[in-house]
């Protein structure tokens, strides 16, 4: 098994904290002996298993620290791309680390997209609700004010007294966080299919987002309008909801190709004491990591995306 770079740094590194702690021991003199004692009973391990990383974070199986401290995520070069919280001295199961974007793979894109795929349609559903007790003519209203276009210039202007303004500033806020979710979503497709990544699927996505854009705003208006024809309502809500379904599909599809092209990142998790007991990671710097026969405390495991 290739040996992380980081394994030699860390263990120059190491000497010194040991000499630094030790210092530390000897100059804190009896408060410190209990701790001296815990040192020398418990011994630090870490367990850090091959996995498939939950979404964003990876999970550390169990660490032992005997006082406290932090467990850090490295990368193959040894760069720290991801930490703990403070850690109380004793040993910790199943501890959730979230590293950096891109330290486990780009399919935290995938996992974005499919966050915002599930807040637009939740907006939309919302945004039909509140049409539903709006006038046609102030949902026209809205609709031109929020750059959304119109669908027809029929409805007439019924603002003023039939206008609830907290309903319109409701309304207003769920179409800019849509128009911006959606923006988003257009920027990640982009960087997905700039980078070579699934381009028919990229292509269908784009096409169904568009169209349950259009679906979406019709809806609205035929929300808003008081004679609207409920079969009509119920078949565009139909048509949206398969849309909506076949884009999650789409990007289970894609997930699951990318976890297949995707070989495992090689992340090694390590053991940092506390050594100046203030709680706050001191590295590079004090918190040198634990160590254990002159080696560093630390394991590597294979982590999927
Ligand atoms: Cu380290």
């Amino acid at each position: 098994m290739k040996r992380p770079r980081t394994r030699r740094q860390c263990l120059v590194l190491a000497t010194v904290g040991v000499l630094v702690a030790s210092a530390r021991i000897a100059t804190a003199g009896a408060a410190t002996s209990a701790t001296a004692a815990r040192q020398q009973n418990v011994q630090s391990t870490i367990e850090f298993q091959d996995q498939t990383a939950n979404g964003t974070t990876v999970t550390v199986a169990s660490a032992t620290l005997p006082d406290g401290g932090f467990i850090l995520i490295h990368n193959e070069s040894g760069a720290v791309v991801g930490r703990s919280n403070y850690l109380d001295a004793g040993t910790h199961e199943n501890v959730e680390i979230e590293p950096a974007p891109g330290a486990v793979s780009l399919s935290s894109q995938m996992q974005e997209m499919r966050q915002l795929l599930t807040d637009t349609q939740t907006q939309g559903t919302m945004m039909a609700m509140q049409a539903q007790q709006m006038p046609h003519g102030a949902m026209q209203q809205i609709m031109n004010e929020s750059g959304e276009g119109t669908v027809n210039e029929s409805g007439g202007h019924q603002m003023g007294g039939m206008m609830n303004q907290t309903q319109m500033d409701q309304m207003m806020s769920l179409m800019f966080q849509q128009m911006q979710d959606r923006q988003r979503m257009r920027a990640l497709m982009q960087s997905m299919m700039e980078s070579g990544q699934h381009q028919a699927q990229m292509q269908e996505m784009a096409q169904l987002m568009e169209q349950t854009t259009m679906r979406e705003r019709q809806m609205l208006m035929h929300a808003a309008d008081e004679s609207r024809e409920q079969e009509q309502m119920r078949q565009m809500m139909r048509h949206q909801m398969q849309d909506y379904a076949q884009m999650r599909q789409l990007m289970s599809q894609m997930q699951a190709q990318t976890q297949q092209q995707r070989s495992p990142r090689p992340l090694t998790a390590m053991l940092h004491p506390d050594a100046n007991d203030n709680r706050q990671l001191e590295f590079p710097g004090a918190d040198q990591p634990y160590t254990r026969n002159g080696d560093p405390v630390s394991a590597t495991g294979r982590v999927r995306a």
